[in-house]
């Protein structure tokens, strides 16, 4: 054994995984070496991204703000240091690979990392909201927890033809759009294909940060506009987190929607992962029939929807416009997607949606006399 050399970089990635299992105490030391090493690999190509990544802030001077209740000895500190080889990107200062979730669940280390404050302008802030009241992503998130995300985002100007993702690499940040419109690319077969838009509003590049998976879609803006970003651990300490949570707030009501009992549980997961939860009062207006749709000026009750059922799915199928208004009856409560993740999602439902498709038109003859035809 004398002379078989050991490579470089063994002794501290061994050590790494022995300081997390010390850490965390992993039921499953092999699951969790698959984990642990996968995340070292992620930040060893984030390293590598971060370097030629084009989509940089617009606003300088970041502080960090130190969150900890439980402060660490400095020699743990530098123990850490010392072993794990940290992700240091432009946005963050130091982003521990091992310091991502390993169960986000029960981990409660995240909240001694440093939190990322991208100092803000009045007017900047006043923008950065307002780009943000709509994204569902953030509706389940305590008060809190909304202002530390909106505190860790950081402005991004883009050029027309500017690649802000593309499919394949690795996720760097999460991106809520404030303006411009930006075209969603797929490769099929080799050839990309433009498979949708986003039209001055929406959020993307959530997928590869929560699943630790390679970027689903080339995102690409078609004009000049201005995006706010949010890095990948600050993404990860917050939402992914929430999305914990919000899992066991609504598994048991998502199994008994009928829509999505041909679902795999996993799939509707997924669902529960970008879905949002939006309280409407009595009377509200959650959707509005647009003038081309109308029969006439007058509004007549065609339906009523109760818990577990759904609606909206019909401008979102025919790609039409909004075919009735919907009205809340006493406090309601909805769990919203929005339509892209409602096609990469719901596509094994389409059949039964096409399907309740025809019942609305037998309903509206029944109701109106003269034959309908919604889908096409
Ligand atoms: P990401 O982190 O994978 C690319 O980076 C982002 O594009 C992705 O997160 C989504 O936020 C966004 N399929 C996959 N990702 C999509 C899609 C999509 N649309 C937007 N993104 N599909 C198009 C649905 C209209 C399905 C294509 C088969």
């Amino acid at each position: 054994m004398s002379n078989v050399e050991i490579p470089a970089g063994l002794k501290e990635l061994l050590q790494g995984y022995t300081v997390e299992v010390l850490r965390r105490r992993p039921p499953n030391l092999v699951e969790f070496a698959v984990q642990h090493f996968t995340q070292v690999l992620q930040g060893q190509r984030n390293d590598q991204r971060a370097k030629k990544h084009s989509a940089k802030p617009a606003c300088k001077g970041v502080t960090f703000e130190t969150k900890s209740n439980k402060p660490k000895k400095d020699d743990e500190e530098e123990e850490e240091e010392d072993t794990v080889k940290s992700t240091t990107s432009k946005y963050n200062r130091r982003v521990s690979v091992c310091a991502e979730a390993y169960n986000p669940d029960d981990d409660e280390d995240d909240d001694a990392e440093p939190r990322v404050v991208y100092p803000k302008t009045d007017e900047q802030r006043r923008r950065l909201q307002d780009a943000c009241k709509d994204i569902l992503l953030f509706k389940t998130l305590e008060q809190e927890q909304f202002s530390e995300v909106l505190d860790g985002m950081f402005e991004v100007l883009v050029k027309p033809q500017e690649h802000i993702i593309d499919q394949g690499d690795d996720g760097d940040n999460f991106y809520v759009i404030e303006r411009g419109v930006y075209d969603i690319f797929v490769q099929k077969d080799g050839v990309s294909v433009c498979v949708g838009k986003y039209d001055n509003k929406g959020s993307f590049g959530e997928l590869a940060l929560m699943y630790n998976t390679p970027r689903a879609a080339t995102i690409i803006a078609t004009q000049e506009g201005a995006l706010w970003g949010l890095d990948r651990a600050t993404f990860h300490r917050l939402i992914v987190r929430n999305n914990a949570k919000k899992r066991r707030m609504y598994e048991a009501f998502i199994e008994c929607v009928p829509l999505l009992k041909s679902l795999e549980l996993s799939e509707r997961m997924k669902i529960v992962d970008v879905l949002g939860a939006h309280v409407f009062k009595d009377g509200e207006r959650l959707i509005t029939q647009t003038k081309a749709g109308q029969q006439d000026n007058i509004e007549v009750e065609v339906a009523r929807c109760s818990r577990g059922q759904y609606f909206g799915e019909l401008a979102l199928v025919t790609n039409k416009p909004r075919a009735a208004s919907v009205y809340a009856v006493g406090e309601t409560k909805c769990l919203v997607i929005d339509i892209q993740a409602f096609e990469r999602l719901l596509g094994p439902c389409m059949d039964i949606m096409k399907r309740n498709i025809s019942q609305y038109e037998d309903q509206l003859v029944a109701l109106f006399g003269s034959s309908v035809d919604l889908k096409h």
